[in-house]
């Protein structure tokens, strides 16, 4: 499993590490997860031709079953060397919840690699206080910690981003807040540092530790001050339309909407996918209210037909949201009068109390596989 919080690169070094494999020669299959269906990150994943299972509905603590159906259903044709799994970023407790369950059910059928947590640095520099901005509530806050408390490895991704002397700030106050860990830099968009942490992973059992309290009413309320929105467009045009202007026209308006309303973005993603154009995908994402959107993927060429997915987290009441996404889309029709977009699904919601299907301690699984 590779966690941390929303729009830290999950899905980026999960696109890297499965490239990574195949090239060695290794099958893998992919599991991603969300509160609902209409997933960026599943049409992302899957125009690199890869295999992927979506699990929606909740997070993999509380849909522990569909956990282990997505692995048999991309077990069908061939059982995949590896299963890498993207919890939901607002998800954490996976150790108890997920990680010991697995090992104690099915430990003869699958080896659990150590839990990867992945931060965005700019980020992590502000709720761990080290450096002064704008940040999430003190609930939501709560749940960021606990990721990286119960993190067994934690991977500061986006090095690039910051100068080494922050990068060392950053590290120091990992250490000086959640101990001594294994903690590795890398950059998953410029594969700066990866093998590094690829072979932490790679073939690597976890070591078993004493899990995590928790306060699952706190954790709770702080997924619930999260707002989120899952919207599938259909995108029709009488000419050649250029999807990534489009795109971008978008994500400007809903971000200055919300900004307005003093609205923290937690992650903005959207993808555009050419009908029938299989690998033909463009990736938008936005991972905080002061930056400015960008493309982690273009499209080969303009179009006239394609699929637009909205997904969008923001620490803000779930109808501003739709309110947000539904003007935006009908500034964007008024800016681009040969372009039609009509809503197929939209869903807008603040995530139920977490409701974990297993919890395990540590007592639960010693003496299997060996330990004492
Ligand atoms: N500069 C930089 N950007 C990165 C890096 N890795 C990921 N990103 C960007 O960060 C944004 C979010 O990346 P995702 O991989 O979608 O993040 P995520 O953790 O899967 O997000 P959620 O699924 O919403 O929780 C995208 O714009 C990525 O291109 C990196 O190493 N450096
Ligand atoms: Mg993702």
């Amino acid at each position: 499993m590779i966690g941390g919080f929303l729009g830290a690169g999950k899905s980026t070094a999960m696109l890297r590490l499965a490239t990574s494999l195949i090239a060695q020669g290794k099958t893998v299959g992919l599991i991603t997860n969300d509160q609902s269906v209409g997933l960026a990150d599943t049409t992302l994943l899957r125009s690199h031709n890869l295999e992927v299972q979506e699990i929606a509905g909740g997070c993999f603590c509380c849909r522990f079953n569909s956990l282990v159906e997505a692995a048999d259903k991309l077990s069908e044709r061939t059982r995949p060397d590896f299963f890498l799994a993207e919890p939901v970023g607002s998800c954490t407790d996976l150790v108890a919840s997920v990680s010991y369950p697995l090992r104690r059910i099915y430990g003869d059928q699958y080896s659990i690699a150590p839990l990867s947590v992945l931060v965005d640095p700019i980020r992590a520099l502000r709720v761990l206080g080290v450096e002064k901005g704008k940040s999430f509530s003190h609930k939501v806050e709560y749940i960021y910690k606990k990721q990286l408390e119960e993190a067994q490895i934690i991977v500061i991704n986006k090095s690039d981003l910051l100068e080494p002397d922050r990068l060392a700030q950053l590290r120091q106050g990992m250490i000086q807040t959640f101990g001594d860990k294994p903690i590795v830099e890398v950059s998953a968009r410029q594969g700066d540092g990866l093998d590094q942490w690829f072979d932490m992973i790679i073939d690597r059992e976890m070591e078993p530790t004493a899990t995590m309290d928790l306060d699952y009413q706190t954790y709770g309320e702080g997924e619930a001050l999260l707002g989120w929105l899952n919207a599938t467009l259909d995108f029709q045009a009488s000419r050649l339309i250029d999807g990534e202007v489009a795109m971008m026209d978008l994500a400007n308006d809903i971000q200055k909407r919300l900004s307005d309303q003093g609205h923290q973005i937690a992650h903005l993603k959207m993808t555009l996918a050419r009908r029938g154009g299989g690998e033909d995908v463009a990736a938008l994402n936005l991972v905080d209210s002061a930056y400015v959107p960008e493309l982690s993927q273009s499209l080969f060429d303009k179009l006239r037909q394609g699929e637009l997915i909205v997904n969008l987290r923001a620490e803000a009441d779930p109808q501003e949201l739709k309110d947000a996404v539904v003007a935006a889309v009908e500034g964007l029709k008024e800016l681009q009068p040969d372009l039609t977009l009509s809503f197929e699904h939209i869903e807008h919601f603040r995530p139920a109390m977490p409701k974990p299907t297993h919890r395990m301690a540590l007592s639960d699984i010693v003496g299997l596989g060996g330990e004492s």
